[in-house]
Parts: C-alpha cells; sequence; structure tokens
C-alpha cells in the first residue's frame, strides 16, 4: 500500500450515535478520499488480533468487548501525509484532551469509547488496512 493511505474504523459507539454521516462528511471535506469502505462487526478473535500490542493491558478485555459490541465502519483512505493528518483530525485518545474540532472531542464519549480509530503509522496503516480488506475491494 502507498504510504499516502491510512486506516480507520468508526467504532462501534459512533455507530450505534447514528454518527456515521457526519463523520464520512468531515472525513472527506478534510480532503481525505476513500479508497475501500464497509460496514462490519469484529469477532473477538479479529479485535483480539488488531489490538495485539495491547494484549498485556489492563483494559485489554474491556477493549475487546466494545470493539465487538456493535458494527463498525471500515475504511482506508487516501491523502498526502494520510497518516499524520488524519490522526490530527481525529484527535488525542482521550477526548478529555482533545482539541476542539477534532472528531474525537465532538463524538467521543470517553478513553474507552473513543469513536474513532486512526494508523499511527505508515507500516500500520498498510498491516491494519490488509486486516480488513483485500486488494480488490480498494479502489
Ligand atoms: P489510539 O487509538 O489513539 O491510537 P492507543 O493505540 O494507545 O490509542 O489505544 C488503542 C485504544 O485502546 C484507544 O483508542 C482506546 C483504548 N485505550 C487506550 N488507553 C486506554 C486506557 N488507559 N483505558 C482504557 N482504554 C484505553
Ligand atoms: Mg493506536
Amino acid at each position: 500500500m502507498a504510504t499516502n493511505r491510512t486506516f480507520t474504523m468508526l467504532k462501534p459507539d459512533a455507530v450505534e450515535k447514528g454518527h456515521i454521516g457526519a463523520i464520512l462528511e468531515k472525513i472527506s471535506a478534510s480532503g481525505f478520499r476513500i479508497v475501500a469502505m464497509k460496514l462490519t462487526q469484529m469477532t473477538k478473535e479479529d479485535a483480539q488480533t488488531f489490538y495485539g500490542i495491547h494484549k498485556e493491558r489492563p483494559f485489554f478485555g474491556e477493549l475487546v468487548e466494545y470493539m465487538t459490541r456493535g458494527p463498525i465502519v471500515a475504511a482506508i483512505l487516501e491523502k498526502d501525509n494520510a497518516v499524520e493528518d488524519f490522526r490530527t483530525l481525529i484527535g488525542a485518545t482521550n477526548p478529555a484532551d482533545a482539541a476542539d474540532g477534532t472528531i474525537r472531542k465532538m463524538y467521543a464519549a470517553s478513553l474507552g469509547e473513543n469513536a474513532i480509530h486512526g494508523s499511527d503509522s505508515d507500516e500500520n496503516a498498510a498491516i491494519e488496512g490488509a486486516f480488513h480488506f483485500s486488494g480488490r475491494e480498494m479502489f
């Protein structure tokens, strides 16, 4: 995958609250092109694998429960400097620390339920995108 791509998930809380449209509008208005997208639900095994880096953390069980409790929107996005610019757009992990106008500030309830994922490096963007999509699902 090219390094001008990132991977995102609109997490179960954002989908439950009906924020898909508003969040996608903000992503598009910020200059990201949607390369791949689907409504899907992660299994426990999917979430354990996806968040494997956090498996020793005390919140891991809660994180897996949350991420599997309902549908998510998974997407690959393209823009110059995609990874960094998207992390800026979503804001800090804890919405209490997120800047005004960021997606987490606007739509996230708490640190544990923070509405949206954004890859933290080009390498992880490629791994995470490939976890959810095959080559022929990417446009
Ligand atoms: P980010 O999603 O900003 O990359 P991360 O990779 O450190 O943050 O953590 C992944 C997710 O795990 C995060 O979006 C929410 C949850 N999480 C992180 N730290 C947490 C904590 N201290 N308590 C509860 N959930 C936490
Ligand atoms: Mg992370």
